[in-house]
This record gives C-alpha cells, sequence and structure tokens, in this order.
C-alpha cells in the first residue's frame, strides 16, 4: 500500500485556485466566499472516492468510509482548509489530502477495517478572522457555545453565528460532542527539527496550546511637531515597551518550549504626524506547559503595570483563550512508531509548537498526530513548502495506523 504522490499534488494544486491572493500565497479565511468554493471542491473528491459526506451547522465536513461495523466508534482523521492572510498552501490542506488518499489506499486494497473512517474539514482552524481558533474543532469538543459564536466578530462587526446562518447553516442544531475512538491528524511541521535531523515523518509528543489576549493602551493624541518629547503619553511607544518585554520574557523562559508574539496592531488615529492616542495590539503565548503559560502572562501583566505608570498611560489587557497543553496519546504514539518502521520509514518524536485541531479533539478522544517537514520551517507563507516524497511517506505512516486503529 503506497500513497500516489501524483494525486496529492493535483487536489494540492487544484485547491489552491480558490484563494484571493494569487501570486502573493494564499489566503481563504474561514466562512468566506473560497473558503466555501475550497469546502465544494473537497466535497467532490469525497464524493468521487464514494465517501459518505456529512456537515454539521458549524462548517465542519466529514467524509465517511464506512466501517463493516457501524456501531463501533469511527476514526477520525483531516485536519483544515482554511489559512491564514497570505499563507501558504499545505498548513491544514496536507491533512485533509493525506486522510483521503489514506481511504483511497485502504479502499483500493480492498480493505474495509472494522470501525469507519471519517476524513474531516474543521471550520476556522486559524484565528485570523475572528479571534478565536478552532472553531469547528472546539465545537465538536464541546469547547464552544452558541453565545461564543454571537460574541465573536470579525473586522466588518458580523459575529460567526450571523455569517453562518447568512450561509444557510442551521444553528438551531449546534454540533453536538463528537463520539469517536481516536483522531489522527497529518500536518506539516512549520519548524526545522525534522529538516534538520533528515527525518521524513515526525511523531507530535505534546501539543503546545494559545493564550491569546488583547492590550489596548489608551496615551494622549497630540501633534508628532507640537509636543516636546517630555510632555507625550505615547500608546504607540509604550505598546512597543509592552512588545520587547513579551519578548524578553519569552526568550529567558526556563520552559522547555515557550513563545511570544505580536502579529496585530492598530493604532488610532493612525496619522504619520500624530502622536497615537491608542494603540490595540495582539498577543499570542504558546508553551507546551501550562504552568509556564500562566507564569510568563503574570510577569507580563506586572511589567505592563510598570510601564503604563513610568509613562502615564492607561494599559488594558483582555483574555481571549487560554487553552492547556495536550499530551498525545502514548497508544497512538507506539502504533506510528510500530508502523513507521514496518514500512523502513525513519521517524522522530518532537512537540508541536503551533496548535492544532488536534489539541481540542484531545478533549473527547485519543488523539495523535503525524509531523512531514516543510522546507526551512517555513510556514503561514507563500513560502511555505514541502516534498511530495515526503507528504506521501507520511500518509503511508497514516493509512497503516488508521487501519491499525479502525479495527482495535
Ligand atoms: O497558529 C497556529 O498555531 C496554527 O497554525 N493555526
Ligand atoms: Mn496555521
Ligand atoms: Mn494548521
Amino acid at each position: 500500500m503506497r500513497a500516489d504522490a501524483e494525486e496529492l499534488e493535483k487536489w494540492l494544486t487544484e485547491i489552491d485556485q480558490f484563494n484571493v491572493t494569487p501570486g502573493a500565497g494564499t489566503t481563504r479565511a474561514v466562512y468566506t466566499e473560497e473558503f466555501f468554493e475550497a469546502r465544494n471542491y473537497v466535497k467532490g473528491v469525497m464524493q468521487s472516492l464514494g465517501l459518505t459526506v456529512r456537515e454539521d451547522s458549524v462548517g465542519n465536513l466529514f467524509g465517511e468510509y464506512q466501517g463493516t461495523d457501524a456501531d463501533e466508534e469511527p476514526i477520525w482523521t483531516g485536519s483544515h482548509i482554511d489559512t491564514v492572510p497570505n499563507g501558504g498552501r499545505y498548513d491544514g490542506l496536507a491533512g485533509v489530502f493525506a486522510g483521503l488518499e489514506a481511504v483511497k489506499m485502504l479502499k483500493a486494497e480492498g480493505i474495509r477495517p472494522k470501525r469507519t473512517i471519517s476524513v474531516n474539514v474543521y471550520a476556522g482552524e486559524e484565528m485570523s478572522r475572528f479571534g478565536i481558533c478552532c472553531i469547528g474543532s472546539r465545537a465538536l469538543a464541546g469547547r464552544i457555545t452558541e453565545e461564543d459564536l454571537k460574541e465573536s466578530r470579525d473586522s466588518s462587526g458580523k459575529s460567526i453565528f450571523q455569517i453562518l446562518e447568512e450561509n444557510g447553516f442551521d444553528l438551531g442544531h449546534f454540533p453536538e460532542k463528537g463520539k469517536v475512538h481516536a483522531s489522527l491528524e497529518l500536518h506539516i511541521e512549520q519548524n526545522t527539527v525534522l529538516e534538520e535531523n533528515e527525518i521524513p515523518v515526525g511523531v507530535v509528543t505534546g501539543i503546545c496550546a494559545p493564550t491569546n489576549l488583547t492590550c489596548t493602551v489608551r496615551g494622549v493624541q497630540s501633534h508628532a511637531g507640537g509636543t516636546s518629547m517630555k510632555n507625550r503619553r505615547d500608546a504607540f511607544m509604550a505598546a512597543a515597551e509592552i512588545s520587547l518585554a513579551l519578548e524578553e520574557l519569552a526568550r529567558t523562559s526556563t520552559s522547555e518550549y515557550i513563545t511570544g508574539t505580536v502579529g496585530q496592531m492598530k493604532l488610532m488615529p493612525g496619522a504619520a504626524n500624530v502622536i497615537p492616542g491608542q494603540a490595540e495590539f495582539s498577543i499570542d503565548i504558546r508553551s507546551i506547559s501550562g504552568e509556564d503559560k500562566n507564569r510568563l502572562v503574570g510577569d507580563l501583566k506586572s511589567r505592563i503595570d510598570g510601564i503604563a505608570q513610568r509613562r502615564g498611560v492607561e494599559a488594558v489587557l483582555t483574555l481571549l483563550n487560554n487553552d492547556m497543553p495536550y499530551v498525545c496519546d502514548p497508544h497512538i504514539r507506539g502504533i506510528l512508531h510500530s508502523e513507521a518502521e514496518k514500512a523502513g520509514i525513519p521517524v522522530m518524536d518532537l512537540i508541536s509548537g503551533p496548535y492544532h485541531d488536534s489539541l481540542m479533539l484531545g478533549d473527547i478522544t485519543d488523539a495523535g498526530m503525524i509531523f512531514i517537514p516543510c522546507k526551512n520551517g517555513i510556514s503561514h507563507d507563500r513560502a511555505e513548502a514541502i516534498s511530495m516524497k515526503d507528504l506521501a511517506r507520511g500518509t503511508d505512516v497514516l493509512a497503516a495506523a488508521l487501519l491499525v486503529l479502525a479495527n482495535e
């Protein structure tokens, strides 16, 4: 049983037509027209493979390869198809098509396992549009409510709830918590560990979790020329100092893995000759240890208070989500190691700095992840690239492991 690298490349190339920034990376935010077009493309592939296609009221898609025993809890695989702005074309997508190729391989061998294998497209893994990540997998894990959907808004002010209703989703039937035997997601590594070690397949031991906050700094808006330096209460400069404090705390932390990022900043009024009266910016903190993450947030809060006081500005920190890291299921990790060994494919253990839908699914089932290398570890950028050979080998391991899990 070997994955067909050409078919994988075809699917990945064809779906990239649903993109609003061709030539400048891939941009396909959740619940946009291009998202629904790409989702329909995946539906078409699922139907061409003879899978049973289901969807739920927050836009998750399920392509089911029916097992011999419908009463048994299914196995889930798949990932996401939404992207960050000007992002790559493999983040999430590699896992969706690896899952489809894996069930195609089983079907081609005439293998029908006991449990149904469902290849899923989880809606809204990226947080870029609504500030909250993993909308679809959170709903399946019971981690998001209808209220949350009504409160989470995009830059136009529209809520997730409104947008889903406008697109004909019936939110009267909020997704039930999934009943799943096991979940296994293939994803690109988005770092350089596999590449540096020249290993084609990674077994993920733990998934870092995000703590996302916004910080709003209010100072005094005034004239860029007329206000002498000693009289300023510059919201941006205070925000800059807070950002550098975040970087220093993350760099000097003793944690096994922790990151701190400021990715978005809005200055008011945003004119070159006006000292900003307000700066609103995102704070994204990840760690493999919930304790280390909470400690960093606490240290950052005290640094913010000191900076605000010294600069005579007001700084308000708002928590958006504080997810806890997930230790991947050891049983699934063991299966991945043994199936890779049988296939003669070298593997290594590693943690995931990025979060994934599997982080949420770990609430409702045993979850595991397979990584494949991405060139120079670059992701969330047009330069994101993988080798189809690596994707095919990762898919070989995925298919073999899914078969073991589906016959348990
Ligand atoms: O941001 C992340 O960790 C993921 O790629 N969405
Ligand atoms: Mn991503
Ligand atoms: Mn991803």
